[in-house]
């Protein structure tokens, strides 16, 4: 059974290059593993993949599958020429752009959920797929618009009554029909290459700007922030999301908050568990920042 003939499939959509392979495969692994739909379709934006990395990932979607799930299908989408005049800023990589062609490569997908690399799912994306969007583009969990970013959305959006609030654009359920209706994604597209060197996150001040009050906020155990100062029970089921340069499968050094140290462990378990990736340069910390952590040490 192929996405066409099945009557609702869920559709996952990632994007990535061969420096985010293990952080695709922990997003892939951890939503699929949590996920009890019949038919699961994992949609990825190939960034420049090796043949090796969409090998293991196969057998990452393949040992992955719940035993609520019939069907795991993996399909590996090319970004074409829309991304040729887009820039790369600070430690973004172009596959974040990938995001907005999601209606353009998909479409006969009427409705996906979007992931970013750099997730840990802990919780049921069913529950996504089930959220009405209320004839808006798409849901997301309202994101912390500090003084930057309001600087930012205040230049474009002065005077036309913006509510202030500001999503982040690592978790998405994304309605493609009124993606591609309305062409969101185009128009998010030429905005990042028109503005690129005022963009604090690209893609998400895109489309901030552009369905500026015309989102629905999901609850925020959806996409949870992992990092320092953000004190909150990251125990909910849900999103983890691990932000900024410093990557948890790369991440050395041990963290300063024991939730965050907790968060970490629990997504090198995942990294570890996908069985793909263990002769990745990851080195298995959770047991040293337990060691430390007993001893005392610094
Ligand atoms: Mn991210």
């Amino acid at each position: 059974m192929t996405y066409e003939t099945c009557p609702e499939p869920l559709v996952i959509a990632c994007a990535a290059d061969d420096a985010y392979a293990p952080g695709l495969a922990v997003t892939l692994y951890s939503a699929v593993a949590n996920c009890t739909a019949e038919t699961v379709v994992c949609a990825v934006v190939d960034m420049g993949l090796s043949d090796r990395t969409v090998k293991r990932l196969h057998t990452v979607v393949a040992t992955a599958r719940s035993p609520h799930t019939a069907t795991v299908e993996l399909l590996f989408l090319s970004s074409g020429t829309y991304l040729q005049g887009t820039q790369v800023y600070r430690h973004f990589a172009k596959a974040a752009y990938a995001r907005l062609l999601l209606g353009r490569l998909l479409p006969d997908v009427k409705k996906c959920i979007y992931l970013d690399c750099d997730l840990l799912v802990t919780g049921n994306v069913v529950e996504l797929q089930a959220v009405d969007l209320g004839g808006n583009a798409l849901a997301a969990v309202e994101g912390r618009a500090g003084p930057k970013v309001r600087d930012l959305m205040n230049r474009f959006l002065e005077g036309t009554g913006w509510s202030r609030k500001y999503f982040n654009s690592g978790v998405l359920i994304m309605d493609l029909e009124r993606f591609r209706s309305n062409d969101i994604g185009e128009q998010a597209v030429a905005f990042c290459e028109n503005h690129a060197s005022h963009l604090l996150f690209p893609d998400q001040d895109a489309l901030n700007v552009l369905l500026s009050d015309a989102w629905i906020a999901l609850d925020s155990r959806w996409n949870m922030i992992v990092k320092h100062g953000r004190n909150r029970d990251l125990s909910v089921p849900g999103v983890l999301h691990f932000v900024g340069a410093k990557k948890p499968w790369k991440v050395a050094r041990r963290p300063k908050d024991l939730e965050i140290e907790i968060a970490i462990a629990r997504y090198r378990d995942a990294l570890f568990a996908s069985a793909i990736f263990a002769k990745h340069k990851v080195i298995v910390l959770s047991a040293i920042f337990a060691t430390q952590r007993v001893l005392d040490l610094p």
